[in-house]
């Protein structure tokens, strides 16, 4: 199983890569991979397991994290409305998004960063993504998934991993707080 030892920190050069495509059909390493990733989150999340191996509870994971420098996420969370997002996603690409924005009040985080960064990070409030899924029978599907608020963020934090972009570079450096007129926060 995964643990924080496999998650690469700030400073690890491949957080700073772009990821490569993953090549369809999906080979069975590459299944391996994702679903070692969900478990992990899933495992994050679970009081017993988290303890015993200190992991921090986490949301979401993308394979550069685990210094797999491919287009790979897993995604386990609970939406406002406690619907649960369970995905594993193969080359997931943003095809539309609201021009509104929105940010996660009081921040955003990172299973590889380890320091609380202070700051804002602003992301358009909806998107819509097209991928292929790894579903839970194995079979690799593509996907077009709309996500809004909470689970928009998410999604925007994992795919900016694939492209090697850490939410700490998304923070405006000369006003960290800063947010444009009109902008209301997603709060946590
Ligand atoms: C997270 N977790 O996983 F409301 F059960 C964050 C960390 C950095 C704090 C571990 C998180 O938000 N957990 C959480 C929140 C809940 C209920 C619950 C667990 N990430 C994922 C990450 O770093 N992926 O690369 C950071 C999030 C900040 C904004 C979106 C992702
Ligand atoms: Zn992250």
């Amino acid at each position: 199983m995964l643990t924080m030892k496999n998650i690469i920190r700030e400073g690890h050069p491949t957080l700073k890569k772009v990821a490569e495509e993953v090549k369809l059909p999906l080979s069975n390493q590459d299944k391996k991979t994702l679903k070692k990733m969900l478990e992990f989150l899933q495992n994050s999340q679970n009081e017993e397991i988290a303890q015993k191996y200190n992991l921090r509870p986490g949301v979401g994971l993308a394979a550069p994290q685990i210094n797999i420098s491919k287009r790979l996420i897993a995604i386990y969370a609970t939406d406002e409305e406690n619907k649960l997002h369970s995905y594993m996603l193969i080359n997931p690409k943003i095809i539309s998004h609201s021009v509104e924005l929105t940010y996660l009040y009081p921040c955003e985080g990172c299973l590889s960063i380890d320091r609380e960064v202070p700051g804002f990070v602003l992301r358009p409030r909806r998107i819509t993504v097209q991928a292929h899924q790894l579903t839970d029978e194995g079979e690799v599907v593509p996907v077009t998934l709309r996500f809004k608020n909470y689970m928009a963020i998410v999604l925007q934090h994992e795919i900016d991993h694939l492209n090697g972009i850490l939410f700490t570079d998304r923070i405006n450096q000369d006003n960290p707080f800063y947010v444009p007129e009109g902008v209301q926060p997603i709060e946590f």
